[in-house]
């Protein structure tokens, strides 16, 4: 049933904008509560309204920061209409019940943008506006709340709709927004507070190496950082530019595994992983995955290698190998070829930001730290998924969350049969992956499959059961997911959807 607005507290920093929201209220008898500015504004537009100090019997206090923080606004903003004790409560502490809250938030992004001093930025952190919007977003069953003067046209809209009355999902809607302005607002705050933590871009700039060259030989290039920190080299050639890169994307991969896992990459994605109870077996298995490839790759594991592991690897041309520690005879037979990049892990600290240079600007987002779990997959079809599949589905969505995209990935008793990567059409990246484990003789019966984004086309399941892959995760979100979806119930495969896009580029 749709509830009538009858009280409404109003609290924003930029009054302009609010002209329409208050002759829309005022015509439906809305009673105004504000404070002080935003008080004398509506009272300047010739509306009548009750100061929140009136309410509180306690004035605006500590220049300002202490104004709307009281039981008595609070009371009336989380009360429950429906709830008798609360009601109780209202009557006896005569709670003013508040039916709509409107804020606009102190400029604090703005504030820090402009050049802002400390002080001036410290006191642009909104403690009240802040409060008042968790709280009504909160108790959305009751109370409708604008979150910011971005949203007056679609409050306005709503307000007219229906002479300020308004359903639970519509109020559901907003509070939803407003929890998008007050986590967007106070991570624009921890930002500030976490600037420190980007002066490594300075002290990155005192270490700095000039690489043989960059992407390619007639391209400079320039490490900024201190490769000490990360590696011990045992021995080598000079790391290069695209070497940094691949050992940056293999890392991040190893990461994602705790039992014996190797790993070999090129240009950036794996071209063979796979865990196993020894790290020779896991090797054998990895290079299984693309042995042409592995030619000259970038090889990673989480476990010491050992001698026989060694010899396995010294058959094989490679750039750069990285692992937690060498057994001495695993050494001889890995140093026999002087040009081989021996490299030994110390330091698994990864900085929280990545960056990257777009139009003369730097990009810079934190690092994709989100690792599914079993817990996330949430089967969405009629056959659900053996354990074995399972696991393959977590370790098929590890590898693709660190493949770029377009990216899909067959795998088959935790070993990574074959992949598409970096196509611009999602079925492109699955008939890349299907004919590569096919041309290595692999049986794709009973293979599961991972995807880094949605199914915008059931295609992809329909080939992926003609192939003969029996399981399927994605993140889901498509508006067409239940296509995908319908088709596997048909061809009996079975889908988990992780609810986590994992777009790499
Ligand atoms: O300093 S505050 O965090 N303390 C408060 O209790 C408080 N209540 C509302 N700032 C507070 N506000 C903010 O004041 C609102 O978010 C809004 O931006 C501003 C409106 O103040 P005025 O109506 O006095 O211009």
């Amino acid at each position: 049933m749709d509830k009538v607005i009858k009280r409404a507290l109003i609290s924003v920093f930029h009054k302009e904008g609010l002209q329409e929201i208050l002759k829309t209220l005022n015509d439906a008898s809305v009673e105004f509560v504000s404070t002080g500015g935003t008080m004398e504004y509506i009272k300047s537009q010739g509306y009548p309204c009750t100061s929140v100090e009136s309410i509180t019997s306690s004035p605006e206090m500590l220049d300002g920061r202490v104004k709307t923080l009281h039981p008595k606004v609070f009371g009336g903003i989380l009360a429950i209409r429906e709830n008798e004790k609360h009601q109780e409560d209202v009557r006896k502490q005569a709670l003013p019940l508040i039916d709509l809250v409107i804020v606009d938030l102190y400029p604090f992004e703005e504030t820090v943008a402009n050049g802002g001093t400390p002080e001036e930025i410290i006191e642009k952190i909104d403690i009240g506006g802040i409060s008042l919007i968790r709280a009504a977003a909160k108790n959305y069953k009751d109370v409708l709340i604008c979150a910011s003067r971005n949203q007056y046209s679609s409050l306005i809209g709503l307000l007219k709709a229906k002479n300020c009355a308004t359903s639970e999902a519509e109020r559901r809607t907003f509070a939803k927004e407003a929890f998008a302005v007050s986590s967007a607002y106070d991570t624009a705050i921890f930002n500030y507070f976490d600037e420190d933590s980007h002066s490594h871009l300075r002290i990155a700039a005192d270490e700095q190496k000039t690489l043989r060259y960059g992407e390619n030989p007639h391209q400079r290039g320039i490490f900024f950082g201190d490769l000490n920190q990360v590696f011990d080299k045992i021995q080598g050639k000079e790391l290069s530019y695209n070497n940094l890169q691949d050992i940056e994307a293999g890392v991040n991969l190893i990461d994602e595994f705790t039992a014996p896992t190797f790993a070999i990459l090129k240009h950036g994605n794996a071209c063979g992983i796979a865990s196993r109870g020894t790290i020779l077996e896991a090797y054998i298995k990895a290079l299984e995955g693309d042995p042409i490839s592995a030619f000259g790759g970038v090889m990673i594991s989480n476990r010491p290698i050992d001698e026989e592991t060694a010899k396995e690897i010294d058959k094989l041309f490679l750039e750069v190998i990285v692992a937690p520690d060498y057994d001495t005879e695993a050494l001889k037979h890995l140093t026999r070829k002087q040009n081989r990049i021996i490299l030994t892990r110390k330091n698994k600290d990864k900085q929280h930001w990545q960056y990257k240079s777009v139009l003369n600007g730097v990009l810079m987002q934190e690092y994709d730290n989100a690792t599914e779990t079993k817990a996330d997959m949430q089967c969405v079809t009629q056959s659900t998924p053996s354990e074995d599949e399972i696991d393959d589905m977590i370790f098929a969505n590890k590898v693709v969350k660190h493949s770029k995209s377009n990216a899909i990935t067959l795998v088959k008793d935790s070993q990574l049969i074959a992949s598409g990567v970096g196509q611009t059409s999602r079925v492109d990246s699955l008939k890349q992956a299907i004919e590569k484990a096919q041309g290595f003789g692999f049986d794709l019966k009973g293979a599961s499959m991972g995807s880094d984004a949605f199914f915008p086309f059931p295609d992809c399941v329909e080939l992926a059961a003609k192939a003969g892959i029996t399981a399927i995760v994605q993140p889901g979100g498509s508006i067409k997911d239940q296509l995908s979806i319908d088709k596997a119930n048909e061809l009996g495969v079975s889908m988990c959807l992780t609810g986590v896009r994992h777009f790499k580029h």
